[in-house]
């Protein structure tokens, strides 16, 4: 299905309204999801408007030669606005006017000057959202961002979407689309929609144009995948024609992996274990495995995903490298039947998803002896949480299992005290401050605002 002029005209407009504008992939992002994002992000950027673009997880590295990929923030920044107004009286002034910060209690003082102020002429307000547009792209759903969205759902039930994408899955969330499910990708929508309008197509640049044929070039896998349409060969020629730097794709997406990485690769599959009663399956790269091959640890991610998961009939499968500051970090993936995002907060201290996870280990004198109390501890582990499990489904209702099962993201949640809060007890506990002895004789801009806080540091 493609693009009616109606919904490209509804998309122009809501793009045209906007000025503060948020841009997110999918999580578990991919290059497509990357490219989208960036284009949408160079173009908005040179249509004046501020653009915020997420990127949930630390982008591949290989990746780092997309124009913009500087510009992704890893979280959304909500910082909230909450307004409390008094409303003077004719002939009322204000006097004096501070704040203390007490056992988690604000206290506005306002001390006025010619008349009484009483609880009737408080009101109380929140203030505007950062973002009045949210531009989804390369998601088939909007719980496929995953915590971006889970964190953040009042942000995305009160802010308008545009739902840019061409998965045929798509749930067409959103208040506006642009959805082709013939597109090879969503920088393929993206480009039918810059090119529609003529005050978008004189923004293309070559750095737009290579990043919507990275996102074509990567979904296609070079052309190959049956999702190559005769359309998607004419959209990349003409971005070649626009400068699209095509080799630059191919040098950074497939020939990328120095000779170190390929060994320290082949070292990890010599070094692969398993404990088929278990159904563990790990290996470990040493310190002086990397020194051997000239690699850095950073080099053994990838391993996981690409090589040792790919063993059949396990449940769990492990990646230990020693790491060159001292200590290891261990990456963990499992099947449906062990959550190891909870297995490892448990027994390690880490996190991540239930099916992703990762933990570390600070200090020890044998690196080899480590990685095997690691795995007995984890073959402990998987054997209780079974055994929990069990006992679980005996003893409860459904819908605790619901909160049961989510308990890789409430633990997250419970350790994260809000960076504002925290700012406030440990720096600025009991503080008084006179706000308007301070701000007297300083610039407040034409209309009287000034920001307290801003002034105050
Ligand atoms: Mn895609």
């Amino acid at each position: 299905m493609s693009i009616s002029n109606l919904e490209f005209t509804a998309a122009n407009q809501a793009l045209g309204r906007a000025q503060r504008i948020l841009v997110v992939p999918h999580a578990n992002v991919d290059p497509d999801g990357l490219s989208s994002a960036l284009s949408c992000y160079q173009l908005f950027r040179a249509l004046g408007k501020e653009v915020t673009v997420i990127c949930p997880e630390s982008p591949p590295e290989s990746l780092s030669f997309l124009p913009g990929y500087d510009k992704f923030k890893r979280e959304i920044q909500e910082d909230q606005q909450f307004i409390v107004t008094v409303n003077l009286e004719e002939g009322m002034e204000v006097d004096k006017l501070r704040y203390t910060v007490e056992d988690h209690k604000v206290n506005i003082i306002v001390m006025p000057k010619g008349g009484r102020i009483a609880s009737k002429h408080i009101t109380l307000s929140e203030g505007l959202n950062m973002y009045d547009l949210i531009v989804v792209v390369d998601t088939a759903d909007l719980s496929l961002l995953g915590s971006i969205y889970t964190e953040h759902m009042d942000l995305f039930s009160q802010v308008p979407i545009l739902n840019i994408d061409h998965h045929i899955s798509n749930t067409e969330f959103g208040q506006v689309k642009l959805i082709d499910t013939t597109a090879a990708s969503a920088t393929e929508v993206i480009y039918h929609w810059l090119m529609q309008m003529p005050s978008y197509k004189e923004k293309m640049t070559p750095d737009i144009a290579t990043l919507i044929l990275t996102g074509i070039i990567t979904d296609t896998r070079s052309f190959q995948n049956p999702n190559t349409t005769p359309r998607s060969l004419e959209i990349a020629a003409e971005l070649l024609e626009m400068g699209a730097r095509q080799q630059e794709i191919i040098q950074n997406v497939y020939k990328s992996k120095p000779l170190s990485t390929l060994k320290i690769w082949g070292r990890a599959l010599n070094n692969m274990q398993i404990d088929k009663e278990a159904g563990i399956v790990w290996s470990t790269v040493s310190r002086e495995d990397l020194a051997e091959m000239d690699a850095e640890s950073k080099e053994t991610s990838g391993i996981l995903d690409d090589l040792i998961s790919t063993v059949p009939d396990a449940k769990v499968y492990v990646m230990f490298t020693e790491l060159e500051e001292g200590g290891l970090k261990a990456s963990i993936r499992s099947t449906m039947e062990v959550n190891v995002s909870s297995l490892v907060a448990k027994l390690f201290g880490g996190g991540g998803h239930p099916r992703a996870a990762g933990f570390r280990v600070k200090s020890f004198d044998n690196f080899q002896l480590q990685v095997l109390e690691c795995v007995q501890k984890l073959k402990e582990g998987i054997v209780q949480q079974k055994k929990d499990d069990a006992d679980f489904n005996q003893s409860s209702s459904g819908d605790f299992k619901t909160s049961y099962g989510r308990s890789g993201g409430i633990i997250k949640n419970e350790a994260k005290v809000p960076d504002k809060i925290q700012e406030v007890k440990e720096d600025k506990n009991k503080i008084e401050i006179d706000i308007v002895e301070k701000l007297r004789g300083s610039d407040s801009d034409s209309n009287g605002k000034v920001d307290v806080m801003e002034e105050m540091a």
